[in-house]
């Protein structure tokens, strides 16, 4: 699929170091339509959405969080942020009564972008178990 192909073509990411194209979403450099933001996240549309709804939530500062498998103590703040803009996305969004959030992690899982990310989707009937 695309997905696992741009999931292998990102591998080489992993652990680079290597700024991602997120970086200058959030320095407003390249367009996306944001639909929350505070002072730690930034929750934008992703670009190839894969239900009515499908918004990225993103910490501004990656600071070594690539993907949820590199999390440190000191990331724990900034996790539950995360999952809590993720239920004010939901609400916003009108989609509180039914949502998913995931995260892919690594190649195997089709993370493609090494800034963590969590998706928030909904809007349709979502389906058990993932692909
Ligand atoms: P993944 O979990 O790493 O596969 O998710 C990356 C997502 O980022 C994926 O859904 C892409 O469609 C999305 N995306 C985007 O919204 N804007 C971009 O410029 C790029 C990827 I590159």
């Amino acid at each position: 699929t695309d997905e696992e192909a741009s999931a292998k073509a990102a591998a080489a990411d992993v652990d680079s170091g290597a700024t991602t194209i997120f970086d200058k979403i959030i320095a407003k450099e390249i367009p996306s339509t944001v639909v929350y933001e505070d002072e730690k996240v930034l929750g934008f549309r992703d670009i190839n959405p894969q239900a009515p709804v499908h918004v990225l939530l993103i910490p501004k500062a990656r600071d070594g969080l690539t993907q949820l498998s590199k999390a440190e103590a000191r990331h724990e703040e900034i996790l539950g942020h995360l999952l809590y803009a993720a239920k004010k996305v939901a609400e916003k969004e009108g989609i509180l009564h039914g949502f998913r959030v995931v995260i892919n992690d690594g190649p195997t899982a089709c993370q493609s972008v090494y800034h963590l990310h969590l998706h928030v989707l909904g809007g349709r009937q979502m389906k058990w178990p993932p692909g």
